[in-house]
């Protein structure tokens, strides 16, 4: 009986500071105070362990890796937000709303956090399940990795029937910045961003891995409760910061939209300040009564947006520029600048698109740039700051020889693109092989670009082909550096799972010109195998609408070469899938909500070619250039809708950054 009780009282003391801790910022006693605490109760536990319940401090982190995750109907819809990026946009919502309710109105301005929506669910106080959001109506069930999110109450310090809330999962810009220099010791992918790491980790099979990684959570909805009712939303907020849930982070009441709008730009202003990344403002009605009467769309609610922040720009200098030699050969020039922060990153390299992008912007080693992250993404130079040319900047030349294996470099007739001619170039080879391992495409997991480069420079693969005979070289990839066996028992594993994937996966790998997801998804559903793809003529491939003469002209030389006939019979050789299995969905809705027009010719794609991919990343294509329009991409001799995008202040962006957005 003693123990029971000091079981009991011991959950009590930790769970009271571990809020201190986790959810407060605000720890009462040192680390080693509350180790003594949590090993005594592990010790009892261990002792009684009839007396241990998931909802105990000890019982976060699972023993078991999962072998997939279960699917979750969200009960009650997670709904996405609607954007605006203007002033203007923001005060017509208000004017829609007000002639939907009235002009007696109440505004929650809180922070868009950069991270996942998940639901977190609890039967009578406690934590039962967690689900990601998914598509808003179907998640996974992700509660074995939640569980391991230490601001994430087990138990809550008032007990309700039935509670489900809603926020969002993320990760600080620090850990995330540890996340990655671990990720390359490791020699695993780097993250883009926070937002990545964080999905990555909830997606971890794993337990003990997700809990290395310090996820952490904002709570923001009452999705569903029962035994209580409020009148509004910030006292619902007020109510689950008393249950002991972290609540959204300094949220605001406002009483009209100007309010609002201080409220937005102060924010803008302390953004870099944060400790996590936040993708905008979200502006939310306050009085749930009208919330109702205001109701939704299909997909998002219409008392509620998310301000998006118009891209950051700084100013830095170029301090070389380089030459970067990409997969199919094209030499890119790219500058190496001052470090500067800039939208959440530290920012060394950007992009110079090609040739002429340098010419006409007229940017020279030595001179002061703008730089910003084209799509929120790549770091690019916007412009030059004349007034800070000194004099002793030095003008860009292409070299005439590839940097990296000395072969001639050509511009092709009307092409933008330098390329290296030099068939062994083993930067071609290289990134081939690092595209061909890649999620999208063979998904060969912990096959990075570290691992890749050390195969290549210590002569132990030539081409993708080798990859498959890899476990005849066990032993020597054991003795490597930095590679424990356990690691190469799981390379060899995911290498060998991988000779299963559906076709479509191995044709985008293969990394055909023009060939981009979509495309080799629509090739694996009507070619029935590798071979009957490599007797297509390009009118049988042209069969398919989506396909123009420039991509079907593509997929026939390629499989012309006898280099790749080569490696196919190889790959088959192995045991390499060639046959088709069937449909994978595309779920990359990338450009959810934002609309290209597309002007000019471009080298790589038809107009219709360009759409496709849009559309299939879940854009929108106009004609016409308006307020709404979100990129414009211009091909070559664009017209007049270039100096109508100008006059909007709307991005352009050239053949190459839509490649590297579409990548
Ligand atoms: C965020 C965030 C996301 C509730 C109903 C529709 C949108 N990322 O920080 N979503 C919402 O609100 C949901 N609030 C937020 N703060």
């Amino acid at each position: 009986m003693e123990i029971e009780k000091r079981i009991h009282e011991l959950r009590e003391i930790i769970n009271y500071h571990n809020h201190k801790y986790y959810v407060e910022d605000a720890p009462e006693i040192s680390d080693y105070e509350y180790d003594a605490l949590y090993r005594e109760l592990e010790n009892l536990e261990k002792e009684r362990p009839d007396l241990i319940t998931p909802d105990s401090p000890t019982q976060r982190v699972g023993d078991k890796p999962l072998e997939g995750f279960e699917k979750v109907v969200h009960a009650v819809q997670m709904q996405s937000l609607a954007d605006v990026f203007s002033e203007g946009e923001l005060y017509s919502f208000d004017k829609r709303v007000r002639e939907a309710v009235g002009n007696d109105i109440e505004y929650v301005v809180e922070k868009k956090i950069d991270g996942l929506s998940v639901s977190l669910l609890y039967e009578n106080g406690i934590f039962v399940r967690g689900a990601t959001r998914g598509d808003g109506l179907i998640g996974e069930d992700v509660t074995q990795n939640l569980r391991t999110v230490k601001s994430i109450p087990l138990k809550l310090k008032k007990s309700v029937p039935l509670l489900e809330v809603r926020g969002e999962v993320f990760i600080s810009k620090k850990d995330f910045i540890r996340i990655n220099e671990e990720q390359e010791e490791a020699g695993q992918q780097l993250f883009a961003n926070p937002r990545n790491a964080a999905a990555g980790s909830l997606r971890q099979l794993d337990p003990k891995v997700a809990n290395l990684r310090k996820l952490d959570i904002y709570i923001f909805n009452i999705q569903r409760i029962e035994g209580e009712s409020f009148d509004k939303h910030s006292q619902t907020l007020e109510y689950l910061r008393e249950l002991g849930f972290k609540v959204s982070p300094g949220y605001k009441v406002c009483r009209d939209i100007n309010e609002v709008w201080d409220e937005i730009k102060r924010i803008g202003e302390e953004r870099g300040d944060i400790s996590f990344e936040i993708d905008g403002a979200v502006v939310k009605v306050n009085s749930l009564r009208q919330r109702e009467i205001l109701g939704s769309t299909s997909k998002a609610p219409r008392w509620a947006v998310a301000y998006k922040y118009p891209a950051e720009v700084k100013q830095t200098v170029v301090r070389d520029i380089q030459i970067n030699v990409g997969r199919t050969g094209v030499l890119t020039p790219i500058a190496v600048l001052d470090p500067v922060r800039l939208a959440g990153s530290t920012v060394q390299r950007a992009t110079l698109h090609n040739v002429d992008y340098i010419k006409e912007k007229d940017i020279r080693i030595g001179d002061t740039v703008l730089i910003r992250k084209a799509g929120d993404i790549i770091p690019e130079v916007v412009e030059v700051v004349f007034e800070k040319r000194g004099g002793n900047e030095t003008e860009f030349r292409m070299p005439e020889k590839c940097p990296v294996c000395n072969a001639d470099v050509v511009r092709e007739m009307g092409e933008a693109a330098y390329r290296c001619m030099g068939i062994d170039c083993s930067a071609k080879l290289y990134r081939s092989i690092v595209h061909f391992a890649s999620r999208d495409a063979m998904n060969i997991e912990g096959l990075g670009p570290a691992i890749i480069d050390m195969l290549l420079s210590e002569d132990i693969i030539k081409g993708i082909a080798d990859l498959y005979y890899l476990h005849k070289e066990k032993d020597r990839l054991i003795e490597m550096e930095r590679m424990g066996k356990k690691s190469v028992e799981n390379l060899l594993a995911s290498i060998e799972k991988s000779k299963s994937n559906n076709i479509d996966r191995l044709i985008f790998g293969f990394g055909i010109r023009h060939i981009g997801i979509r495309a080799a998804q629509l090739l694996s559903e009507n070619f029935e195998s590798i071979d009957a793809l490599m007797e297509a003529s390009p009118e049988d491939i042209k069969q398919i609408p989506e396909f123009g003469d420039k991509m079907a002209e593509s997929v026939v030389l390629f499989f012309a070469q006898e280099q790749t006939k080569d490696i196919i019979e190889k790959l088959k050789a192995v045991g390499v899938n060639t046959v088709s299995t069937g449909k994978r969905k595309i779920n990359d809705n990338r450009f959810e909500g934002k609309t290209f027009v597309l002007t000019g010719t471009l080298q790589g794609f038809t107009r219709k070619e360009a759409e496709e991919i849009i559309k299939s990343f879940g854009g929108k294509t106009s004609s016409s250039v308006s307020k709404k329009t979100d990129y414009v991409l211009a091909g070559e001799e664009a017209g007049s809708k270039l100096d109508k995008a100008r006059a909007f202040g709307i991005q352009i962006i050239d053949e190459d950054s839509f490649l590297e957005m579409i990548k």
